[in-house]
């Protein structure tokens, strides 16, 4: 045994796989319209950030495309997703929220 112990005394124990619920990522997107001030209001309203990491995250957005605004369970991204879009077409915003699977 090079690791000095006696080979009698290593115990390997099993470790059954724990099953863990599949997390989804919730992104917003950039279009060329939605007015910055409304992408912040809904980061606070909707992902329970301050003022300072909305308006961070908005600039992401703007900036690259598209940022992962949060990581949640299905039922809960699926919630933040629906809640987004409706608040962009009542104020008719094209600002889009879409999910995936992580
Ligand atoms: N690109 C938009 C603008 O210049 C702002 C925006 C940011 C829109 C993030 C959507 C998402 N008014």
């Amino acid at each position: 045994d090079p690791d000095g112990g006696s080979d009698a005394s290593v115990v390997t124990k099993t470790r059954p796989k724990t099953q863990r619920p599949p997390m989804y990522k919730v992104m917003l997107l950039n279009d060329d319209y939605t007015p910055m001030e409304f992408v912040v209001h809904v980061l606070e309203r909707y992902f329970g950030m301050n003022h300072a990491q909305a308006f961070e995250i908005m600039l992401t957005v703007h900036k690259k495309g598209l940022a992962v605004v949060g990581v949640y369970s299905f039922e809960v991204a699926e919630t933040k997703v629906a809640q987004v879009m409706e608040a962009a077409r009542r104020h008719q915003h094209p600002l889009q929220c879409t999910m995936e699977k992580e």
